[in-house]
């Protein structure tokens, strides 16, 4: 049987990949740091219903002993590394940490691979955020890379490792260079959650606010269930390159809340207000990416619709919500909007 190992299992795009890999029949692994393996229930919430099925290790980005004894122990065909300080904002709150656990996360897990399992493929989660104030609109795999935060940074560092292990010690080594990715289990702190759960708690009456930044920038957002696919595909090559995955579509901010509202039977002038403090010291302005190569080299296509994924996540989230009030827990402030 197939052994994959996934850094970041507990996240929004590892729990689909590891959904995805079981479902191929590979045998999954999964990094995990100590806190969330004794704290199950908040922090493994995404990969609860596979917990049976897979087989956890504890480790951390922080120490190259502890992934290089996961790496030796496994033994993996494939690792598909995910786990990153992945909030754009934090990273200016905190760019010591964000550089750091981003860089030396990669390049540890890169090292480990090379030296304890020499044959394994390796995915590294690269991001359009490396292009951030980009050349031209749509972005490719050759657009110059003008990051605008020090996770954009991080990214492009790890894009180079990526590269250079490949072309210095000839890993199977490819970097996928995703454009946001989206779904009902993203993270609070993202817009489009923020929007879809402060919306829910807004229609059940729990709140009446959302609190947002700039309503005017663009992203490229897809569905993270079919992205974890891309990656899976890149893995699958002969030979290992680097790919854009995006839709090829991009809307504002104030769009997503348009439609999510709207869904809700609301209007989202009504509730949106503009806090100077969610806006960021360099802002992203747009992001759209061009995925021919991605189509026409692996096969991989795209064709959810837009509003189709906004209403998922809403629906999910007034879902969530109501559970929650049913339980009794719906009261207290479960997202403070500090995000
Ligand atoms: O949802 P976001 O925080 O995602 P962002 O910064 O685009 O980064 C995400 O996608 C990247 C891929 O391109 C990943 F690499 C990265 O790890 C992450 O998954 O913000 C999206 C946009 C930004 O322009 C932001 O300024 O929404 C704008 N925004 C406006 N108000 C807000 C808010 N973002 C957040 N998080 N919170 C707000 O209140």
């Amino acid at each position: 049987m197939k052994k994959a190992l996934i850094t970041g299992i507990t996240g929004q795009d590892g729990s689909y990949l590891a959904e995805l890999l079981l479902g191929e029949g590979y045998q999954v692994h999964g990094i995990v740091r100590r806190v969330a393996l004794e704290d199950p229930q908040h922090r493994m919430w995404r990969i609860r219903h596979l917990l049976e099925d897979i087989h956890l290790h504890s480790a951390s980005l922080e120490s190259y002993p502890s992934l290089f004894n996961v790496v030796r122990q496994v033994q993996p065909a494939e690792c598909y590394h995910l786990a990153a300080q992945s909030f754009v904002s934090y990273s200016f709150e905190d760019e010591f940490s964000t550089l750091n656990t981003n860089i030396n996360g990669t390049h540890y897990m890169l090292s480990a691979i090379k030296e304890a399992a020499p044959r394994c493929r390796f995915y590294f989660a690269a991001s359009s955020e490396m292009f951030g104030k980009a050349a031209e609109v749509p972005q490719n795999e050759q657009t110059p890379f003008h990051p605008r935060s020090s996770y954009g940074i991080s990214k492009v560092a790890g894009f180079h490792l990526t590269r250079n292990y490949r072309e210095a010690y000839g890993l199977h080594a490819s970097c996928g260079i995703l454009y946001n990715h989206e779904s009902p289990r993203r993270g609070f702190e993202f817009v489009t959650r923020k929007i879809s759960h402060q919306l829910a708690r807004i229609k059940l009456g729990l709140d009446s606010q959302l609190r947002l930044g700039n309503l005017e920038a663009k992203r490229d957002w897809g569905h993270a269930a079919d992205y974890v696919r891309a990656m899976w595909l890149m893995l699958q090559q002969e030979q290992p390159d680097d790919y854009v995955i995006s839709t090829g579509s991009c809307h504002t901010v104030r769009e997503f809340c348009d439609i999510a509202f709207s869904h809700a039977g609301l209007h989202y002038e009504d509730y949106v207000v503009v806090d100077e403090r969610f806006f960021r010291p360099a802002e992203v302005d747009v992001l759209m990416g061009d995925c021919s190569k991605a189509q026409n080299v692996m096969g991989w296509n795209y064709d959810r619709s837009f509003t189709d994924l906004v209403q998922e996540m809403v629906d999910s989230d007034l879902r969530f919500v109501a559970d929650q009030c049913r339980a009794g827990i719906g009261f207290g402030s479960q997202h403070d909007q500090s995000h």
